[in-house]
């Protein structure tokens, strides 16, 4: 069983100050880690080789403040070393945060910096290479990747999402489950959790989306890339990662209906 999770940035940071860490948010996510089977168990499926758990982590108070005040998004890049290292260098000290409660709780876990493996072309097409992530699942260690500046074709760097991470991961690695722990219990529509979504015309006007395009990133984002891929995800709150690690599909299930 190969499962793709992201911690999103304001899970895991306090977003009213740059730069914090929730510490007792962060520890909480480790211990359901921690508990958790993240080898694969017994009854794994798929490929002993990519068996295990892929952390992924956003960016929170730590890379946004820095990529806003470089002007740097997915597609405006900068030429500028200073602010690609200075959005770099806060995404590696939230990595160094996210992989030590981690590891102070025996999770095998090891940093991956997609500065020094990805790239984009000119068209915005994004190569994540997966070996490493693969070698390190087979080996038995838990890969925690993050949000992160990349090199672009004629943009100098952008910024590269952790959902993107998420999505280019689950496939690469056929993927079993993907889970989206965010500060919400789901996906909403007038504070109810709604608990399966197949088709994206049917949560729109929930959303706040336009059919035809989306404008609006955030949630609707989200939910458009994700029923674009063959694995089911489920997004939910940090009060149902132990539920969601443990098999269960806690808050809301997207999965296109094939
Ligand atoms: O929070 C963004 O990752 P996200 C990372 O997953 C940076 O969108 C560098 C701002």
């Amino acid at each position: 069983m190969t499962t793709v999770l992201k911690l999103g940035g304001s899970v895991v940071t306090d977003k009213s100050e740059p730069e914090t860490v929730d510490r007792e948010a962060l520890d909480d996510a480790a211990a359901a880690i921690a508990a958790a089977d993240t080898t694969g168990g017994s009854d794994a499926v798929g490929t002993a080789d990519s068996d295990g758990l892929v952390v992924v982590h956003g960016g929170g108070s730590f890379g946004h403040h820095h990529a806003a005040a470089h002007g740097v998004t997915d597609t405006e890049g900068t030429h500028d070393v200073e602010g690609v290292l200075a959005i770099h260098d806060a995404m590696r000290e939230l990595n160094d945060a996210v992989v030590g409660a981690l590891q102070d709780r025996d999770v095998p876990a090891l940093p991956v910096h997609p500065l020094s493996t990805a790239h984009r072309d000119s068209a915005g097409e994004t190569t994540l290479p997966s070996e490493q992530v693969e070698t390190m699942l087979a080996e038995e260690f838990v890969p925690v990747l993050h949000g992160d500046v990349i090199a672009q074709s004629n943009e100098g760097a952008t910024v590269l999402s952790g959902d993107e991470i998420v999505t280019l991961l689950a496939r690469q690695l056929a993927a079993d489950r993907v889970g989206l722990c965010s500060t919400v219990p789901g996906v909403l529509d007038a504070d109810e959790v709604i608990d399966r979504i197949e088709r994206f015309e049917a949560v729109a006007d929930a959303l706040g989306a336009s059919d035809a395009t989306d404008v609006t990133g955030g949630m609707a984002a989200k939910v458009r890339e994700l029923l674009d891929l063959d694995t089911p995800a489920s997004i939910f709150g940090p009060a149902d990662l132990a539920a969601f690690l443990a098999g269960e599909q806690p808050g809301t299930l997207v999965q296109r209906r094939r």
